[in-house]
């Protein structure tokens, strides 16, 4: 398996619109493995193809406390969410060291293809929820920042512009060989 490049807010690559996936193969499959080895290593709880530059509708979750219980979305649809709404602290693997509140539905309903192209339905809560209408948000090509305020969204930008530059500094310095810092997949 390979670990993949993950995209950095702001990169313009985040607003890319997913289109539907059509091809079951052998190809789909060695993408979920890789993208499920990048976001256990990373380490989060759930990874969208956009943040891959993969633009196609596809999600991996993973919740469980013993992070082994890998979730594969394709075509993922909500097709239902709750009027009751909580706010969550949220990350994001592509806006990384920045958390802030964001409001959702606290319940989903979701209807998705497994892996092998068959359909499902799943009524999802607490971080379950919260991590889906995030992933959904990135297949629709929208980060988490974009619900913060103008101010905050401007300062992150600002901050991770600065991160890039210096990644890249490092990267470039760095002699031939060397581990490069930051997995840079800037644009
Ligand atoms: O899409 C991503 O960047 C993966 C996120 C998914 C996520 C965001 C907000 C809330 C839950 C999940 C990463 O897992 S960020 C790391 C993280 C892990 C647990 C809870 C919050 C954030
Ligand atoms: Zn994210």
């Amino acid at each position: 398996m390979t670990l993949l490049t993950i995209l950095r807010y702001p990169d313009k690559r985040l607003n890319k619109v997913a289109k539907p996936v059509t091809q079951f193969d052998a190809r789909l499959k060695k993408l979920v493995a890789d993208m499920a080895e990048t976001m256990y290593e990373a380490p989060g709880v759930g990874l969208a193809a956009t943040q891959v530059d993969q633009h196609i509708q596809l999600v991996v979750i993973d919740t469980s406390d013993e992070h082994n219980q890998l979730q594969v979305f394709i075509n993922l649809e909500i097709i239902w969410a709750s009027e009751e709404r909580k706010v969550y602290e949220e990350g994001c693997l592509s806006v990384p060291g920045i958390y802030d509140g964001v409001e959702r539905a606290a319940q989903v309903r979701v209807r998705a293809l497994d892996l092998q192209g068959q359909p499902f339905e799943l009524l999802a809560d607490e971080l379950l929820a919260v991590c889906i209408q995030h992933e959904m948000d990135h297949l629709l090509g929208k980060v988490f920042v974009e619900y913060l305020s103008p101010l905050k969204r401007n300062r992150i930008k600002i901050r991770m512009q600065k991160e890039e530059r210096e990644i890249e500094r490092s990267n470039s310095s760095a002699p031939y060989g060397a581990p490069r810092r930051g997995r840079t997949g800037s644009q």
